[in-house]
């Protein structure tokens, strides 16, 4: 009795190894070098971002270009989706990842992202402008 769980268990763990071995083999692959699909604007001004919710579809590559007209701001697009654990692996993709994009004033600066997997991604601004700072956010929302 107990031989034929221990068999059952066995089978059980590599059925799961495999599992496991084949989620990583189908790990998205990027082609850092081809055209995104679509393009938007992103504009931080006033302690807002406009727009403040932004929708791109899964796999698709989605080129912003982001823009601070009046003062120099940061942005942060975290990578890990609203309500991720410790076990959440990133969600977005980018091409050139950073943790704080500096917004010069007047500049565009071009961000490459392609959303991996469905979710809510929270945009804040990053470098301390003001008194309603902390309210300065928006949501990048990959749909499948
Ligand atoms: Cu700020």
């Amino acid at each position: 009795m107990k031989a034929k769980f221990l068999v059952s268990l066995t089978a059980a763990l590599v059925s799961l190894f495999l599992f496991a071995a084949g989620l990583e083999a189908q790990h998205v692959t990027h082609d850092d070098n081809g055209p995104p699909a679509k393009s938007l604007t992103l504009t931080a001004k006033n302690f807002q971002f406009d727009p403040a919710i932004i929708h791109i579809k899964v796999g698709q590559k989605v080129r912003l270009y982001v823009t601070a007209p009046d003062s120099t701001l940061g942005l942060r697009i975290n990578s890990f989706p609203d309500g991720a654990t410790a076990a959440t692996p990133p969600g977005l993709y980018f091409v050139f990842g950073e943790d704080c994009w500096k917004l010069r004033k007047g500049e565009t600066l071009p961000i490459d992202v392609v959303g991996d997997t469905p979710g809510t991604y929270t945009y804040t601004c990053c470098k301390g402008c003001g008194k309603e700072h902390k309210s300065m956010k928006g949501q990048l929302i990959v749909d499948p």
